[in-house]
């Protein structure tokens, strides 16, 4: 690490984001002896649909996690942020006996998902469970059960851990609902093994931040990595109020690559289902000028001769056990590029670490 170690220690984002595999490994371990993971699935065990729900970051989550469900499940599963429940209750009236529901806030007090969790257990009669960060809350009140994890909550006002941790703890849950053991132990293996992996990631970032500076910044997944790619662009505009759009990766060919400058600095999550084509996008862009980041598991000779930066997570195991590891570059993306324009990444501008209305 370049910057001296003091200022770090003193910033709780910075150890919030490098303390992600151990609190991964605390979080997994802990959802073993969970009780409200059984309950969720035996309230969900005879629907045909899953609901995620959340705001801001964790409507990201609800995007990642609906995916996970239908690739882990084979069930159809789908997001929305709390605030089309309220604005459009009737989005969901045809289907509600038909539907789990999970409301998703690492604060549980968000006022849009607390009052979209009771429009849906008291108005539309959908079994709804939580899961967050915080204890005794507004949210486990208003959910018939809730996942509680006090390892993965945060002093910042920016999500990171608590992002990761409650998607895995969301894909547990998938996992657990078909008995699917090996995949819940990859997921235990992935922490044990990302987490020393961590500083070095940091490393990476810090100095490929210190040699550029952007006008802009684009975002590109599909499939899972979609919803992380709404997450990392969400992590560089909350920490270092830059302008970051996103997009599924080939859907960028559709018009708005006519934006790729020298100054566009494009990050591609790489999937395996689609990195033949992701990485056919890439090349183009590249040619075009733009300085590319490519957040994949092992880099291609084409990835690597086309990228300025390759963040490779190295593990085993489905795609799906890639998802949270894949954030915490563009975590940092977001920290340094911050630091680097004299932002404060722990007093980020303008936002609260809860949005409540009247
Ligand atoms: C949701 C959220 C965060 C955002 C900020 C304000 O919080 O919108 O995504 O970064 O902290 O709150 P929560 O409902 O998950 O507590």
């Amino acid at each position: 690490m370049t910057i001296e170690n003091s200022r770090h220690t003193e910033s709780h984002t910075w150890n919030e984001i490098l303390s992600q595999g151990e609190v991964w490994q605390s979080v997994l371990d802990g959802l073993r002896k969970s009780r409200a993971v059984s309950e969720i699935l035996q309230s969900g065990a005879d629907k045909r649909e899953w609901l995620f729900v959340g705001c801001g970051t964790s409507y990201y989550l609800a995007e990642a996690a609906a995916i996970s469900w239908t690739l882990l499940t084979g069930q159809r599963a789908r997001s929305l942020p709390a605030s089309e429940i309220l604005l459009f209750p009737d989005l969901l009236r045809a289907e509600a006996p038909n539907l789990q529901a999970v409301v998703i806030s690492r604060s549980g007090r968000t006022s849009e998902a607390v009052r979209a969790a009771t429009v849906l257990r008291n108005e539309l009669h959908v079994p709804t469970a939580g899961i967050t960060c915080a204890q005794n809350s507004e949210l486990e009140r208003a959910c018939d059960t809730s996942i509680v994890l006090r390892d993965a909550d945060e002093q910042s006002t920016v999500m990171t851990r608590s992002f990761t941790s409650m998607l895995l703890s969301l894909q547990v849950v998938a996992a657990r609902s078909k008995n699917n053991a090996p995949f819940v132990e990859v997921l235990s293996a992935m922490a044990e093994r990302f987490a020393p992996r961590v500083a070095a990631l940091a490393d990476q970032m810090e100095a490929f931040v210190a040699r550029h500076s952007f006008d802009d910044f684009v975002f590109l997944g599909q499939g899972p990595f979609h919803g992380i790619a709404r997450e990392a662009a969400l992590k560089v505009m909350e920490m270092s109020c830059s302008y970051s759009q996103v997009f599924h990766a080939l859907e960028f060919r559709h018009g708005p690559k006519a934006i790729v400058s020298e100054k566009t600095c494009l990050t591609f999550f790489l999937s395996d289902s689609g990195g033949k084509a992701e990485t056919e996008v890439l090349e183009e862009m590249k040619a075009l000028g733009g300085v590319i980041v490519s957040v994949c598991n092992h880099a291609s000779a084409e990835v690597r001769r086309s990228s300025d930066l390759v963040m490779e997570t190295g593990l085993e195991g489905s795609e799906l056990v890639r998802l949270a590891p894949s954030v915490v570059p563009c975590q940092l993306f977001g920290y340094f590029t911050g630091l680097k324009k004299g932002l404060n990444p722990d007093q980020p501008k303008n936002l609260t670490r809860v949005v409540l209305l009247q």
